[in-house]
């Protein structure tokens, strides 16, 4: 079994060549704790912000941080995407909500997505609710995903579902949110369908709802 305490403690640490080696060590047999070592990329990741609100870090460093997680995504990604992505595709809407610039945690949801068997219209990072709105009108698509990372995220997604709900079109759509701060709570606040930060649970549950329509 890889050593996740020393993946993560390099990731934090930003020591590149540690992290590099230790995937490569998790690919060799294919890939069977690729899901373990995501995780534990994802509490580097936390030591990284710890870091940054301390003061210890400054954003440079989390710009790099930024960059490691995408080359450690880009090694595990064939081991932790698995899917059926055979038949007929629903088309549904992924993208980061406004004000908020992090995409890596919704690429990889999107990523899965797709391989679940989803048409996924990204919209990208800082999108403001009238785009969604116009996208849901263009396309009739009856899933939306809103991604956020900042606590200051969870207001664009509200505002995002109240647009759905003044545009007459929140009860054909539903909303699904995620990133790491989003919680239960904030799920209820929202006004959100569903909440998840893990993204298998969220192909499940696009996947139920793809089948209810
Ligand atoms: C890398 C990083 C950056 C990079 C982002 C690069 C990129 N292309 O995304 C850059 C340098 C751009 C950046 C900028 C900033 N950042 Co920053 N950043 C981070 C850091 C270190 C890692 C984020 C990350 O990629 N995590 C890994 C991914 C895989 O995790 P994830 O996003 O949670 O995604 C997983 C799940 O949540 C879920 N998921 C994700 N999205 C979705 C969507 C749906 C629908 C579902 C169902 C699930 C789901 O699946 C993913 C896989 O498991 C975090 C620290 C942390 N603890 O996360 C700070 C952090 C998020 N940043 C922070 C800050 C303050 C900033 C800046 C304001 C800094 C500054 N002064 O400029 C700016 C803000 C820019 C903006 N307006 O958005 C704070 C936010 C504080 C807060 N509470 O709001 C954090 C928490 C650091 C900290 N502790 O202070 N940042």
């Amino acid at each position: 079994m890889a050593d996740f305490a020393k993946l993560s403690e390099a990731m934090g640490n930003l020591e590149e060549d540690e992290v590099i080696s230790i995937l490569r060590g998790v690919m060799a047999d294919g890939g069977s704790e690729a899901p373990q070592a995501m995780e534990a990329c994802q509490k580097g990741m936390d030591i990284v912000g710890t870091n940054f609100e301390s003061g210890d870090y400054f954003v440079s460093d989390l710009i790099f941080a930024g960059d490691l997680m995408k080359q450690a995504v880009e090694i595990l990604k064939d081991a932790l995407i698995t899917g059926d992505a055979g038949g007929t595709k629903t088309q549904m809407i992924i993208c980061t909500v406004k004000d908020d610039l992090h995409d890596i945690g919704k690429n990889i949801v999107k990523a899965m997505l797709e391989a679940g068997g989803f048409d996924v219209i990204d919209l990208g990072i800082d999108v403001p609710p009238e785009k969604i709105i116009d996208e849901v009108k263009k396309t009739g698509v009856r899933i939306v995903a809103l991604a956020g990372v900042l606590t200051l995220a969870i207001e664009s997604m509200k505002m995002t579902v109240e647009a759905l709900k003044a545009a007459g079109l929140r009860d054909s759509v539903k909303v699904i949110i995620g990133g790491a701060p989003v919680t239960e709570g904030y799920c209820k606040i929202v006004g959100a369908d569903a909440w998840t930060i893990n993204p298998q649970i969220a192909v499940q549950t696009c996947k139920s709802w793809a089948a209810e329509a």
